[in-house]
């Protein structure tokens, strides 16, 4: 079940390549066929590095649980945001990058319009049921150039994506299991968010919802 006003659940035709805005692509279900060797390998990820709710530069713990993949991962902490190449809870280097997970960002990106998408970083993102993410930016990335790769697993969510100002009213558009939004050029730094997660349930993650970034970080 969607919140009960996440208003942009579009027919599945509108939605196989969707424009958002200019350099903002949803496309709907892409992920689908790689899906449960996406999860398989997210669970093999947090055996080494687990799941944990990052602390914000103001003190809050974040609701969303996260880890990474890749020579870099995204870190919050009372310092600030960073990426960092250890994973700060062990010191050891994140896991590398799947295979399979380079090659799905590659071509997502290549459909979208940008060719030769090489991410070094992959946040995962875990929510539950209560779980969201507050309207930002990602620009912690010294490579504006490169587009961001954002696929959805698991339980529905709403994605709150506004515009290039906090003020921005943001619309709200469905995320599906197996979606994949590519996110770049004038769309670079358009404020975006995951409203509330409802409680619902999907076959392959129970109440949980997984989101994968892949980002060129330096
Ligand atoms: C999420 N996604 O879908 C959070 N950022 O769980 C993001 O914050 C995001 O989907 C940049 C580009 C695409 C995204
Ligand atoms: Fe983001």
């Amino acid at each position: 079940m969607m919140p009960r006003d996440c208003a942009m659940d579009l027919f599945p035709d509108d939605r196989r390549r969707l424009m958002l805005d200019p350099g903002a692509v949803l496309l709907g279900g892409f992920a689908l066929p790689d899906d449960r060797l996406l999860l398989e390998a997210i669970a093999t990820i947090a055996e080494a590095a687990p799941f944990r709710h990052l602390e914000t530069p103001g003190g809050r713990r974040m609701s969303v649980a996260m880890t990474n993949a890749g020579r870099l991962g995204w870190v919050s902490d009372p310092r600030g945001y960073r990426y960092d190449p250890n994973d700060p809870l062990g010191g050891a280097p994140w896991p590398a990058m799947p295979q399979a997970f380079a090659a799905l960002a590659r071509n997502a990106a290549a459909k979208a319009g940008f060719d030769d998408f090489a991410p070094e970083a992959c946040l995962i993102n875990r929510y539950e049921p209560g779980a969201k993410l507050s309207l930002h930016q990602d620009r912690d990335e010294r490579n504006l150039d490169q587009p961001i790769v954002s696929v959805s697993l698991g339980v529905d969510a709403c994605f709150l994506w506004g515009g290039p100002t906090r003020a921005d009213r943001p619309r709200r558009l469905a995320l599906h299991h197996g979606d994949v939004v590519v996110w770049g050029g004038p769309a670079r730094l358009t404020f975006h968010g995951i409203d509330t997660l409802a409680p619902s349930t999907h076959p392959l993650t129970g109440a949980l919802r997984y989101n994968l970034t892949f980002r060129r970080a330096a």
